[in-house]
């Protein structure tokens, strides 16, 4: 399946404002991509899937995290951060992407995690600062390309946490992996 034939299924599958969001994280992936000499076409791939299964059926994504023997502690955790694995799962299946390099940036896009890879960094940031985000802080985010992707990832899940921790909402252990690997390394 080429991008544009993504691009359709994925149009199909999400409400308009939702689709936006997709298109605005795919343009900023791939100028990050070319910002830090990472396959355009790889991020393209990524950036279109991440949300491939936003609006799907919490239930079935259940089912789906158990049958495929996916994280359990995912489960005890808010079904938000289901879509992000399971839309690997689906990118997989359906639209047959084999690149584990992409599956893994769709798989921990919302969470983050330990030891990401370039692309993974690309998709996680992307998500976060494409043009239709508008949250108090982005702009900031936005600078921090002249400083590197491992400037902006941090501050990226730096935000996040933050974020989480402001609504009283509980840190998926791999957003916390992620932060201490980025800390740590400075020391
Ligand atoms: O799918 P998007 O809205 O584009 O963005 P996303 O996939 O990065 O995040 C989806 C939601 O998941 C967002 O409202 C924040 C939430 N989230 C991200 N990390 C965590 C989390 N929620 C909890 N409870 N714990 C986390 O670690
Ligand atoms: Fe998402
Ligand atoms: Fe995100
Ligand atoms: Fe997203």
């Amino acid at each position: 399946m080429d991008h544009s034939q993504m691009l359709q299924a994925v149009k199909e599958r999400l409400p308009e404002n939702r689709f936006t969001h997709v298109l605005g994280a795919v343009d900023t992936a791939v100028e990050l991509a070319k910002e830090f000499d990472v396959s355009e076409s790889k991020a393209r791939t990524a950036a279109i899937l991440h949300d491939v299964a936003k609006f799907s059926d919490r239930e079935w994504m259940k089912s789906i995290i158990i049958s495929e023997k996916m994280d359990p502690l995912l489960l005890e955790y808010h079904s938000e951060l289901w879509h992000a694995p399971v839309g690997a799962h689906l990118a997989k299946i359906e639209f047959g992407v084999e690149d584990e390099d992409v599956l893994n940036a769709i798989r921990y896009h919302t969470t983050g995690r330990e030891a990401m890879s370039d692309l993974e960094k690309i998709v996680y940031v992307a998500d976060l600062i494409e043009p239709n985000r508008k949250f108090s802080g982005v702009k900031e985010l936005r600078q921090l390309k002249e400083q590197g992707l491992d400037v902006m990832m941090e501050a990226s899940v730096k935000h996040s946490i933050e974020f989480l921790v402001s609504k009283n909402q509980p840190v998926f252990p791999d957003s916390l992996k992620c932060y201490n690997d980025f800390v740590q390394q400075k020391g």
